[in-house]
């Protein structure tokens, strides 16, 4: 089968081993070939000079068993001697560690990218080092930054509202400048056409798909593909499983809920891109109301606790979409 996944970074990684390991299971050998990865690039940035990808490097990393599955970003048994030397410079910010290990992602990234590369072709190149089992593409080549947008009108880049301030200051809105001009990466609409599935992954509705889903073509692929597509709640039970999604939720009037998220999502008859929805357990109450909303809903447990779990989840995402 050919699936394509859309997925932020830490939901999205584990969401991927899941996929990648029910693909196994089913006995299908090359993963990398049944299976796209379309990953959110709208919390890149550029920091002391090299290019960081954060949600890339999660899925890269996690796909090959050496990321620190405890911090939920970086490398496992990184070590913090560049970053020492950067903050004796005052370089970079203070507030935001680059791992030894992860900086020669960056400085590798960085090379290529000024020697000409594009950013599908630098991921495409990084792809080789470990055996993924997926194929990963960015959502676009352009550079297209998060800025935060607060009530008074101060603007802050996305780390510095997340990393720095732990989304602790009330945001009015999310912006993505310079997306409304971006296309998807080369093989991104061609893969979403092609698919047999679409899942889209349990991240943070509005910062990892919602850049994806607002690069001018993606969500016209969403809506025309023979696909079904199978979307899986980022929140269970009223909450968040990990992290501060439900802060940016308040900001675009959406109610942390995982029937307001299927909501904002829309159902595929009704213009917006849902086939199947898939709920935890503890949300057994709000299946009605998804499918009311003319989306199929399936409750599922949705808890990516350990690897057989996640394979679980992979298995019912595909089984939801048919294939
Ligand atoms: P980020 O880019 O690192 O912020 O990660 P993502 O956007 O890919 O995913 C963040 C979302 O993953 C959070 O909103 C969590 O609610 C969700 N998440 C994390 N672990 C799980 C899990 O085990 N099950 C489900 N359903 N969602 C999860
Ligand atoms: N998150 C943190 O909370 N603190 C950090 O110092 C930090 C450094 C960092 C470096 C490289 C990278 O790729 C990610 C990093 N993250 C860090 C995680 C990341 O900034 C956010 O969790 C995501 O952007 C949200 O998806
Ligand atoms: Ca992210």
């Amino acid at each position: 089968p050919r699936i394509v996944v859309l997925a932020g970074g830490v939901g999205g990684s584990r969401f991927v081993l899941g996929v990648r390991a029910a693909l196994r299971a089913r006995g299908v050998d090359d993963t990398a070939s049944a299976l796209t990865v379309v990953v959110n690039t709208g919390d890149d940035l550029w920091l002391s000079g090299v290019r960081l990808q954060p949600d890339v490097d999660s899925i890269t990393y996690a796909l090959a068993g050496v990321n620190d599955t405890e911090r939920g970003w970086g490398r496992q048994g990184d070590t913090e001697r560049v970053n020492h030397e950067l903050q004796e410079w005052g370089a970079g910010w203070p507030w935001f560690t680059l791992g030894d290990l992860d900086l020669g992602t960056h400085l590798a990234r960085t090379g290529w990218l000024r020697e000409g590369l594009t950013p599908t072709q630098v991921l495409e190149r990084m792809s080789h080092r470990w055996p993924l089992g997926a194929r990963l593409l960015p959502m676009t080549d352009s550079e297209v930054d998060t800025v935060v947008v607060l009530d008074d009108g101060t603007r802050l880049h996305f780390q510095e509202w997340w990393t720095r301030h732990r989304a602790t200051l009330a945001p009015a809105a999310f912006e993505n400048p310079g997306i409304a001009a971006s296309t998807p990466a080369p093989g991104v609409v061609e893969a979403i056409a092609d698919a047999d599935a679409v899942l889209l992954a349990p991240s943070n509705p509005v910062v990892s798909i919602g850049p994806i889903l607002a690069v001018p073509g993606v969500r016209d692929a969403l809506r025309a593909t023979s696909a079904r597509v199978v979307g899986v709640s980022p929140i269970i039970g009223g909450k968040v499983v990990r992290g501060m999604a439900d802060v940016c939720l308040a900001a675009i009037g959406v109610e942390t809920s995982a029937a307001a998220v299927a909501a904002l999502y829309g159902s595929r008859p009704d213009g917006g891109l849902l086939d199947t929805w898939l709920l935890a357990e503890e949300d057994d109450h709000l299946a009605a109301q998804v499918s009311d909303r003319g989306i199929g809903s399936l409750v599922r447990p949705l808890w990516m606790t350990d690897a057989d779990r996640s394979a679980a989840l992979g298995e019912a995402a595909l089984a939801a979409a048919g294939v």
